[in-house]
């Protein structure tokens, strides 16, 4: 039935040859008002439900514009004789196929209260065609506007002019200024920066978060004499003032506005305010802790207020508890869907309250007022000397669970360096290095737009590294290594499991299932308990390495580069058998395809494919299954067969053995160029997969393990103790990996995966291939039990067309064969259609049948208007 065919022709087949690929349509319900906070990705279209349209971004340079407007799918053909087609009625006939000649629906008996249903139900689905159809015209097919780039940086030597008058030794001097500007100069960091100007705030815009006596007195202050001034401060915790203190509390909270203001016009990507005074324990009629105003809760105001955000985080990483802004935001007013705007996170040192500014307020029990009630978020520590491995706990236990819950629309930074190593104030042990980690763990939120304000820091080397570091990433580059591993300390456990247990009750994304409550019936659980008899016993990690130090800082490595290696001939392994089969040579060229598209290829350096040599493939395989598999090359198609049956799901034809060692030398050659400083990461665009592959069999269309080579490879080349991370977010589980590393404590590996039946049992339903750079899906299972899926022979229908000498085989399916799809595509000029046969969707762009969820709503309402009632199992 079927002729084997040349691999380059088969490449080009007529269905998913084309390189372009259908934009991800999304259809969003929406409340009025709310239309901002959908955001387009790449290439996507949305339309809403309402009618609401989402404000088109400007088209992205990287896109070919596509059809200016886009009508309808042919849903009006797709209505049954029940409900009214609107003014042109169908425009097509029933679709073609086995499907389209079913018989008409049984004539009606007798009318009555059913049929008064049935028509009421018809009106409604009416309703929801045309609802479906105004959202259609609507389709945006605009690409996504560019991302902004460019980080910020403000800074003026006028926020230099004043100091403490009456004590030189001060710690909030005009030095930790000066000194950051010369570092930052020093490493290049300030010429790679644009520069923001700084600027004064206005009164309306201190007004947004203090009062008018307090600004008032505040301004009075310019013109006082030192004794004046003395006794003014005296009458407050932990401030002096100066003639230019007024001015250059103004001019700081002026600065992080200014830079707030370009982030989030998208002039600039993300931003650092070099100032001072500092500001985050002021409050709205007080002055406190060296501060003035509060930059950053006028800065969040202002966001709010008067650019419309919904949601700001405040991240507060001075050693200090910022307790000014927590007071000015712990009982905000809800602005908008029940939601407090304003998310005030601060982790500090709190020494059960005998740590400055020793209130109850700054311990996690303090968790907002009111509507405010969990957007107060405080994670004291009550021990001096907390480290690296404590702050990062911090983040990803605490902080990021909740950040990406909130889902903040920009990331506002109160930024003390105070908790760095050797600030005197502080006694905490943060390298330099994990200012930048803190920073870029940020980076993920509200689409990078974060601003830094400069607050504490009194040590001026460690202030000077921390800020350099964390202005690193702002700038994109790769964090610097931390010390070898660590976890945190028992005190910092404490804190967090507290803070946690605190907060699960306002946020889902805390609340765990406790080991206790799983059943003890369960394996698994009791297994994995068993071997530590249910004391945990932390794993125990090879070379630890000495602890920062602040003598030697890591040599700051030049801007990222990432290196993408592909070969053309990965395509010659294919399935001769079977040319629909899941794991096909196109899932290469298209991914190739899409990256060009994008312009992502040209940002890359094109690294050198390679063959994985004999010595290579033994780092995880055995001799004889090498052996084995060399011996395929060359076999005629029904030895391949037979070669390929040994294994579960493994199909072999004669450049198998080529494309794997390709495919596995292609990785070997990204992780050459990593180890070896060309790159700072890298993507091999490789097929045959590899993590099914076993020490020796193939498995779930792997030959050679590629990933687990390369762990073994990064090893070996490295020439000393390497800890390598394998994350396996394939949705099937990578048993070849586990079994080769289960025993080598060097190599960690970490599966993200679901509870799917494969490898465990073997079939021939295939999950569609998981691809997560590409938001689409083609040819799904077909497996969803409607009646129209079921026939069997509807599809694929296979034809083969001469091609002057080659042949060029194509499969397609009946309904593409009947042509009534296209035809209704190229009479109406529809960008996609979906039909009423089976609820397939066609996408012209790509010729190919496309899925993906967002059209789930569209089909569910199809199959409704067919059936009368729901889509059984979803996709
Ligand atoms: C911004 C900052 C410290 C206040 C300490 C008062 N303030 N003892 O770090
Ligand atoms: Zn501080």
């Amino acid at each position: 039935m079927v002729s084997p065919t040349p691999p380059s022709a088969h490449v080009q087949g007529n269905c998913v040859a084309q390189p372009r690929l259908p934009r991800a349509v999304r259809m969003v319900s929406l409340r009025a008002g709310q239309s901002d906070s959908i955001r387009q990705r790449p290439g996507e279209t949305i339309f809403l439900k309402g009618g609401e349209q989402v404000k088109p971004f400007p088209p992205h340079p990287d896109l070919q514009p596509l059809t200016p407007t886009c009508n309808p799918p042919c849903l009006a053909a797709a209505m049954p004789p029940g409900v009214s087609p609107g003014p042109e009625g169908p425009s097509a006939p029933a679709p073609s196929g086995r499907a389209g000649r079913r018989a008409p629906p049984p004539p009606r008996r007798s009318p009555g209260l059913p049929e008064a249903k049935r028509r009421g139900r018809a009106r409604r689905l009416h309703q929801e065609v045309a609802e479906l159809q105004d959202g259609l015209q609507h389709l945006d097919l605009a690409a996504e506007k560019p991302v902004p780039s460019g980080t910020g940086l403000a800074y003026d030597k006028e926020l230099t002019s004043f100091h403490c008058l009456w004590d030189k030794s001060f710690p909030e001097c005009p030095a930790r200024l000066t000194s950051i500007w010369t570092k930052l100069v020093e490493d290049g960091l300030v010429e790679r920066c644009v520069p923001v100007q700084a600027r004064l705030a206005t009164e309306e815009e201190i007004l947004l978060v203090h009062s008018p006596q307090f600004l008032a007195l505040m301004a009075s202050t310019a013109d006082m004499e030192e004794g004046k001034l003395r006794a003014l401060s005296d009458t407050y915790d932990s401030v002096y003032l100066h003639p230019n203190s007024y001015h250059c509390a103004r001019l700081a909270a002026g600065t992080v506005l200014a830079v707030v203001d370009k982030v989030l016009s998208g002039e600039l990507r993300n931003g650092l305010a070099l100032i001072r005074p500092p500001g985050h324990h002021a409050q709205r009629e007080r002055m406190e802790g060296y501060c003035l105003f509060n930059h950053v809760a006028i800065a969040a105001r202002h966001a709010r207020e008067r650019r419309g955000l919904q949601r700001v985080l405040i991240v507060d990483w001075d050693v200090h508890h910022g307790q000014g802004t927590q007071f000015i935001f712990e009982d905000d007013p809800r602005v908008s869907y029940n939601t407090p705007s304003v998310l005030y996170f601060s982790v500090h040192r709190y020494d059960n309250g005998a740590f400055w500014p020793h209130l109850p307020d700054s311990d996690s029990s303090a968790v907002g007022r009111g509507q405010g009630c969990g957007f107060t978020i405080n994670l004291p520590w009550n021990q001096p000397g907390m480290t690296d491995a404590d702050y990062i706990s911090a983040f990803l236990q605490l902080l990021l669970p909740v950040a990406f819950e909130f889902q903040p629309q920009l990331v506002l930074v109160a930024a003390g360096f105070d908790a760095a190593i050797g600030d005197p104030k502080g006694q905490m042990l943060v390298s330099p290095a994990c200012f930048a980690h803190l920073t870029h763990m940020l980076l993920a939120l509200a689409g990078g737009k974060v601003v830094l304000a400069l607050e504490g820091g009194y040590n001026l080397h460690s202030l000077t590294e921390g800020v350099s570091a964390a202005l690193g990433s702002l700038l994109g580059d790769p964090c610097p290594p931390l010390a070898g591993p660590a976890a945190p300390c028992p005190s910092a456990l404490q804190s967090i499991s507290k803070a946690l247990g605190i907060h699960a009750q306002f946020w889902p994304s805390l609340q765990h299932v406790e080991v206790s409550a799983l059943s003890t019936e369960d394996e698994g659980v009791e297994e994995a308990l068993g071997e530590t008899g249910g004391v945990p016993s932390p794993v125990e990690l090879p070379c630890p390495e000495a602890l920062p130090s602040l003598e030697a800082p890591p040599p700051r490595r030049p801007p990222a580069c990432t290196g993408l290696v592909y070969d053309e001939r990965m395509t010659q392994h294919y399935n001769m058998w079977d040319s629909q089969h899941p794991e096909r040579p196109q899932r290469v060229t298209r991914a190739l395809s899409r990256l060009q598209e994008l312009g992502l290829e040209r940002r890359c350096l094109r690294l050198p494919p390679r063959l994985a040599t004999e010595p290579e493939l033994l780092l995880c395989h055995s001799p004889e299954y090498v052996a084995r598999l060399r011996a395929t090359v060359g076999l005629r198609p029904r030895e391949l067969h037979r070669a390929g049956s040994r294994y579960n799901s493994v199909y072999m034809c004669g450049e198998s053995f080529e494309a794997a060692c390709l495919a596995a030398g292609c990785v070997l050659s990204a992780v050459d160029a990593v180890l070896a400083g060309q790159v700072q990461n890298a993507v091999a665009v490789v097929r045959p997969p590899g993590h099914h592959a076993e020490p020796d069999a193939a498995c779930g269309f792997c030959l050679f393990n590629s990933v687990a080579l390369a762990a073994r490879y990064a090893q070996q080349v490295a020439g000393r103790p390497l800890r390598v991370l394998i994350l396996d977010w394939d949705i099937h589980h990578g048993n070849g990996i586990q079994h080769i590393f289960e025993e080598d404590p060097r190599v960690a590996t970490t599966w993200q995966q679901q509870q799917s039946p494969w490898p465990r049992a073997s079939g021939h339903c295939w999950e569609t291939p998981h691809w997560p750079h590409l938001q689409s899906w083609h040819y799904p299972c077909l497996h969803t039990p409607s009646p129209v899926l079921s026939m069997p022979s509807a599809w694929p229908a296979l034809c083969t067309v001469p091609t002057g000498p080659a042949f060029v085989s194509m499969v397609l399916c009946s309904r593409y064969v009947a042509g009534h799809m296209v035809a209704h595509g190229d009479a109406s000029g529809h960008p996609m259609v979906l039909s009423f046969a089976d609820l397939s969707a066609w996408c012209y762009d790509c010729e190919a049948y496309i899925h993906h969820p967002t059209l789930l709503p569209a089909k569910i309402l199809a199959h409704r208007l067919k059936f009368g009632n729901e889509l059984p199992a979803l996709l």
